[in-house]
């Protein structure tokens, strides 16, 4: 009989409540968390392939010491004892010279993070990031800029709406499971939805209009469907009435921006956007602008996630049924929430490396901006940076310009990468420290916020069976190596789970029998009456003046994106279903389902370049060039190519997918410190290439 486990997928950063059977030790069957009813049992493909992931060898199986130079791949297998005690002490020397703000960590952030960023305070260091400046940094800011309040602290009842309207937010490709489920009822349901994207994705097969938009032109339509919805009071008067400030200064903005102009620039048609304008006023209140998630892309889009987070207040959508609703934690339900292991060690003086709160006073200190701590270990300014913790985080893809970054990472004494995979920022490290795959580890307990706040645990379901450790002991044993089991004074993941839980109600079995714990049975709804905002009035600032006044405009006149030179194309990117990021390309299952990407390119310069289907071609850009099969396409817009991102690993151990395809992050020179100056992402859309048939058909 097989023994039924709770815990929390982790074959991406979504990480979904999930069920796995194990018979005499062994997974045998997973599924998702049918106790969460929004998750049933439902996984996604990457999910499916979690045994195949831990039974996969073609992974780091042990510590492993950097012999030759770095990259290299002369790897020599140590026991924990000597990787630990080579850390402890680099890490001695660094500290005593330098200070603890010399080391930095970036991880992937998540509800997990606690436990790192404890670490890291507890060796003085405030220099914690996560990977955010190239995915939601400008989503977030620009949801602070209006709200107050930051882009995780709304969700989205897309089940209930009427109309969802998604500008290049693939939700069905760039999935999670809950989300999927709920927009597909949704549109069972009878919702509308509208998806812009220059790329005809899978969502935009699902939706009710599609406008293949040229790139780079979101901000040009939003301020057009701004316009209109403000000139024709398509808005929810009472609701902006009492909660939304500034709107007769940005009705003043608004005044050039009419649909004949937007036309012009985005190539979608006036009567279609008039025409939009017209539904949402009917579908309103129930309309969901997503506000982007990935939305770091070009030099206006934080400006566009403010039109977005702004037409979500005019439509009146918030704290509403069918629109956004404020996610609620433990004090919504009147309980106490998990005590935070980092809040309980001194705050850390130091100034941070990358400027947040300081150089950058309005950028979220909570996961700094990891490409200017690059540019901060670059120049030694504020202070020389030493070492480098990489955990669950793969830079040298996730960041632009590997060549650059590689330069300037030689700057470091110490590189320590804690993953799973040889991913390549661990194949560049010094030291790399292999976790445990999720199934074989417990984590840190989780807060869920949401309708129905909780806790939610990854518990450990199988024994490891490589000679791997998972996350928190690595941080103990660094922490209590370092003379600093103070701040962490735990033996076991038991301790911690019972220092999370200590001032609340609950105990750790209380999780054994569904896997989270719910601390409020019912959905808890605001009433709508009495809703207050983050900000310093308290309302929704649509001119926001303590911005202003930091020297970011909460307005700002659109320039069109810069053309592609004569000959080239702006090179897009994005996922598919079955891949997260450069993961899983070498996983044994996910690499048969799509072992290349391909690069889509319109069939009108196709065919003045000469190229066919499934031609191999020579993308170039600079002095970097790289072979792809063509997809010939009208599903992309003709001035852009577009790639999946994540392929053309050059880790030789990772055979399956080694060389398969083609990186889009190396065509990305410079665009480390090309970065919007008020959301603060990284403007990695910004890139252009030039295509041509590759000489010989055979790849090399
Ligand atoms: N050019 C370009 N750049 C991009 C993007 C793009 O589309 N194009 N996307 C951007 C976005 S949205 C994001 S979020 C970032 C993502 O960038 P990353 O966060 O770097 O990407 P991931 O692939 O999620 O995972 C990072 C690492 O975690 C490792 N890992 C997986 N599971 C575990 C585990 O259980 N334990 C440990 N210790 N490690 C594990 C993986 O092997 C991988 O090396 O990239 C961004 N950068
Ligand atoms: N399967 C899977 N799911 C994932 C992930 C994964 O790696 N794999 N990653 C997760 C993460 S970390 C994130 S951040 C999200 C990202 O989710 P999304 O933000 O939806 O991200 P992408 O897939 O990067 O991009 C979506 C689309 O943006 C389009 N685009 C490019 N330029 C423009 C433009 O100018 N205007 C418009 N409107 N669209 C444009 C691209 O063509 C692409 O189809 O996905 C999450 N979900
Ligand atoms: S979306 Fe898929 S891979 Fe990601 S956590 Fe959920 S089931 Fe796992
Ligand atoms: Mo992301």
């Amino acid at each position: 009989m097989a023994e039924m486990k709770h815990t929390i997928c982790g074959m991406c950063a979504v990480r979904c409540p999930i069920t796995v059977h194990v018979e005499n030790g062994r997974p045998v069957w997973l599924e998702g968390n049918a106790n969460d009813a929004a998750m049933g049992k439902s996984l996604c493909a990457k999910g499916g392939a979690t045994f195949a992931q831990r039974d996969d060898k073609q992974r780091p199986l042990g510590p492993l010491l950097r012999m030759g130079k770095r990259g290299e791949g002369q790897w020599r297998e140590v026991s924990w004892d000597e990787a630990f005690s080579f850390i402890t002490s680099k890490l001695e020397g660094i500290i005593a010279e330098h200070g603890g703000r010399a080391v930095m960590m970036s991880d992937r952030g998540g509800p997990f993070a606690d436990l790192r960023q404890a670490f890291m305070k507890a060796i003085g260091s405030p220099n914690y990031m996560n990977h955010d400046c190239t995915c939601g940094r400008n989503t977030h800011h620009a949801s602070r800029s209006v709200y107050g309040m930051g882009r995780k602290d709304f969700a989205y009842d897309y089940e209930n709406a009427r109309h969802i309207v998604l500008f290049g937010r693939n939700i069905t490709e760039s999935l999670r499971v809950k989300e999927v489920k709920s927009v597909l009822k949704g549109l069972k349901n009878g919702a509308h939805l509208t998806y812009i994207d220059p790329r005809f994705s899978v969502t935009a097969g699902k939706a009710t209009r599609y406008w293949q938009i040229k790139p780079g032109t979101d901000y040009a339509l939003l301020l057009a469907i701004a316009h209109v919805v403000v000139d024709k009071g398509y808005y929810d008067a009472e609701f902006v009435e009492r909660y939304v400030t500034g709107l007769d200064e940005f009705r003043t903005f608004l005044g050039p921006y009419t649909p004949e102009w937007a036309e012009k620039e985005t190539g979608i048609k006036a009567k279609d956007i008039e025409a939009f304008c017209f539904q949402i006023n009917e579908d309103r209140p129930k309309v969901i602008f997503h506000p982007g998630w990935m939305y770091t892309r070009y030099r206006d889009s934080f400006y566009a996630s403010r039109m977005l987070h702004i037409l979500n207040a005019l439509m009146g959508s918030i704290e509403q049924k069918g629109g956004l609703f404020y996610v609620k934690g433990a004090k919504d339900a009147g309980k106490k929430g998990l005590k935070s292991i980092a809040g309980s060690i001194p705050a850390v003086k130091e100034e941070r490396a990358d400027g947040c709160g300081s150089r950058y006073p309005y950028f979220d200190t909570s996961g700094g901006m990891l490409h200017l701590a690059f540019d901060a270990l670059d120049k030694a300014d504020p202070y020389p940076i030493k070492a480098y913790f990489i955990h669950r985080h793969n830079p040298l893809i996730a960041l632009p310009d590997p060549v650059e970054q590689r330069r300037i990472l030689d700057k470091l004494d110490l590189i320590v990468s804690v993953d799973v995979n040889y991913s390549e920022s661990a194949w560049y490290a010094d030291v790399i420290l292999p976790e445990n795959t999720y199934l074989e580890r417990g984590d840190i307990l989780r807060m869920e916020k949401g309708l129905k706040p909780g806790f939610g645990r990854r518990q450990q379901c199988v024994v490891p069976l490589n000679n791997t450790k998972a996350g928190w002991e690595i941080y103990l044993e660094l922490a209590r190596r370092l003379g600093k089991e103070e701040y962490l004074p735990f033996k076991t993941l038991e301790d911690i789970w019972a220092f999370q839980l200590q001032d609340t109600d609950v105990s750790i079995e209380d999780f054994d029998a569904k896997g989270f714990v719910k601390l409020s049975q019912d959905a808890i709804w605001y009433d709508r009456d009495k809703l207050s905002f983050g900000t310093e009035s308290g309302k929704i600032e649509l001119f926001n003046q303590k911005l202003e006044s930091q020297g970011v405009p909460s307005f700002i006149p659109y320039t069109a994106p810069e053309e592609a030179p004569a000959g080239s194309f702006r090179l897009l990117y994005g996922r598919c279903g079955y891949q997260a990021h450069g993961q899983h390309q070498n996983n044994p299952i996910l690499s048969q389902l799509l072992d290349e990407n391909h690069l889509w390119i319109h069939p009108e310069p196709a065919a003045e370049l000469g190229i066919k289907e499934g031609d191999l071609v020579e993308v170039s850009s600079g002095d970097v060039t790289g072979h792809i099969r063509a997809r010939v396409t009208n599903m992309i817009h003709p001035e852009a190519v577009f790639m999946l991102h994540g392929f053309g690993t050059q880790v030789p151990l990772q055979k399956r997918a080694l060389n398969k395809g083609l990186a889009d992050q190396i065509f990305m020179q410079g665009k480390l410190t090309d970065w919007d100056k008020a959301g603060g992402g990284v403007n990695i859309c910004q890139s252009f290439v030039t295509i041509k048939p590759a000489v010989s058909q055979e790849l090399k």
